[in-house]
């Protein structure tokens, strides 16, 4: 297949995501986004069916691309310099949504939670045998992780979603990084970034008590 500018690769995700760790282990803020807009575009490339998932993380990521496009965006270069700037400034809602319905706090979980499932998913991906169901993977997945915070009308429309996914191989294809076993190096190579992101956001929020943040 050509290569064309606008045409999705998985690689580029994973790239973003490498890019997040800082030399002090810090979680830049700026490649996190940019490694969330590759996936709402390799979402929207599942067709229409996984709008309503990606329509929600496009919601998340403007809000948090606004604090970095807003007077204060130094203080939203990292997640950590975020987390400190936030909650000294008694910007974020602890108990209820009110004052600050938006945080970058609580909007950065969102996005958190959901990045364990995708770090699930790819890993079901890489080990599962060659002729495993992908719906069966993605659905695995989700209800060993970001179900749990959804409503069950959330939680069925998603699973009617997931049946609409191609075979694994399809899907390996869809990710447009090479053949299979290219692929599959690929996901090798980057997952151990996106769970090392995910761990070192999980462990700041855990140390702050953000982790159920409404
Ligand atoms: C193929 C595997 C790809 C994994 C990508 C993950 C995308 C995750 C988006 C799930 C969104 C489902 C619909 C929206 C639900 C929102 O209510 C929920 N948002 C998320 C990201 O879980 C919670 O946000 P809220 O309502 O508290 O603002």
């Amino acid at each position: 297949m050509a290569e064309g500018a606008d045409m999705f690769s998985l690689r580029e995700v994973l790239v973003a995501f490498k890019g997040c760790l800082s030399e002090q282990q810090e979680v830049r803020v700026d490649p996190y986004l940019e490694g969330w807009k590759g996936l709402v575009r390799f979402l929207n490339s599942l067709g229409a069916i996984f709008s309503f998932i990606s329509k929600d993380a496009v919601t998340k990521i403007q809000i948090i691309e606004g604090y970095r496009n807003s007077d204060q965006r130094e203080k939203y270069l990292t997640i950590q310099s975020m987390v400190e700037y936030e909650l000294s400034n008694g910007l974020v809602d602890l108990d209820k949504r009110s004052e600050h319905p938006d945080s970058g706090c609580r909007t950065l979980l969102r996005l958190h939670r959901a990045l364990h499932w995708l770090q699930l998913f790819l890993e079901g991906l890489r080990t599962a045998k060659e002729d495993a169901k992908t719906s069966v993977i993605c659905s695995d997945s989700y209800n060993a992780s970001l179900a749990n915070y959804h409503p069950w009308i959330i939680r069925k429309a998603a699973m009617v979603a997931f049946y609409a996914l191609p075979p694994r191989n399809t899907f390996l294809e869809n990710m447009n990084v090479g053949t299979t076993e290219e692929a599959m190096a690929m996901l090798g190579d980057a997952l151990p970034f996106i769970c090392k992101v995910y761990e070192i956001t999980e462990d700041l929020y855990a140390q702050h008590k953000l982790l159920g943040l409404p």
